[in-house]
């Protein structure tokens, strides 16, 4: 009953204080949202594995080990789903995607966008400026625990600066591009922008 009461007020402590973007409300819960079927794995280390392809000096992938032995840092941050509910507080640990680079062949100058790419075919696009936020994750412990199938296991993208459908969930590969190409919500007439404090929601 307490807890419950000192939750109420700091999160309106959080609103006023501008953690709470235009026409978002606060939830304790942890929706699970996305389009079509969760993966399961049955064996990763034979199975599973993390592409990189498109404007860098070669292509490269990571199987479910080598990628786990990448260096991780752990973030507390506040995630905003278009649905209009928002998160504040959420505990992450994965390897951050500016850490990410130097684990991977160079750039090359033309790289500017990126395209998470999900098992099943689902896409997110991001641009790389936004990618090297200090908070942008390929995160796989949320709240100290392995992601749940749900929520993304053994991998997701996170994005806390865009609405939460940037944040690709079951991620397999990262493709670097020139030019800007729309994701899957993207395509479907959700806005590319997807900043939550400008409500960029829906496409014009
Ligand atoms: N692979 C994949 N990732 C996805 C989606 C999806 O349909 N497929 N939906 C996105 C949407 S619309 C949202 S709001 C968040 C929800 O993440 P959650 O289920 O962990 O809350 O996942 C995003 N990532
Ligand atoms: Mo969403």
């Amino acid at each position: 009953m307490f807890d419950n009461l000192k939750r109420h007020f700091s999160r309106n402590i959080a609103d006023q204080e501008g953690r709470v973007p235009p026409g978002q409300y606060v939830t304790e819960k942890f929706p699970v949202l996305h389009y079509g079927n969760v993966p399961h794995y049955t064996d990763l280390e034979k199975t599973w594995d993390l592409r990189v392809w498109g404007e860098l000096e070669s292509p490269a992938q990571f199987d479910f080990n080598q990628f786990r032995s990448l260096p991780t840092i752990s973030i507390t941050t506040d995630i905003h789903c278009v649905t209009r509910w928002s998160k504040l507080d959420t505990h992450w640990e994965g390897v951050q995607f500016k850490e990410f680079l130097h684990h991977i062949p160079a750039l090359k100058p033309e790289a500017a966008f990126v395209v998470a790419h999900c098992d099943f075919g689902f896409t997110a696009n991001v641009p790389l400026e936004v990618m090297m936020d200090d908070n942008v994750l390929l995160a796989y412990k949320y709240d100290g625990q392995e992601l749940s199938p749900d929520h993304g296991f053994p991998l997701r993208l996170l994005v806390p600066s865009k609405y939460f459908w940037k944040s690709a969930k079951w991620l397999r590969g990262l493709e670097f591009l020139s030019q800007d190409k729309l994701g899957f919500w993207e395509r479907y007439g959700y806005n590319n922008h997807a900043d939550p404090w400008k409500e960029e929601r829906y496409a014009e």
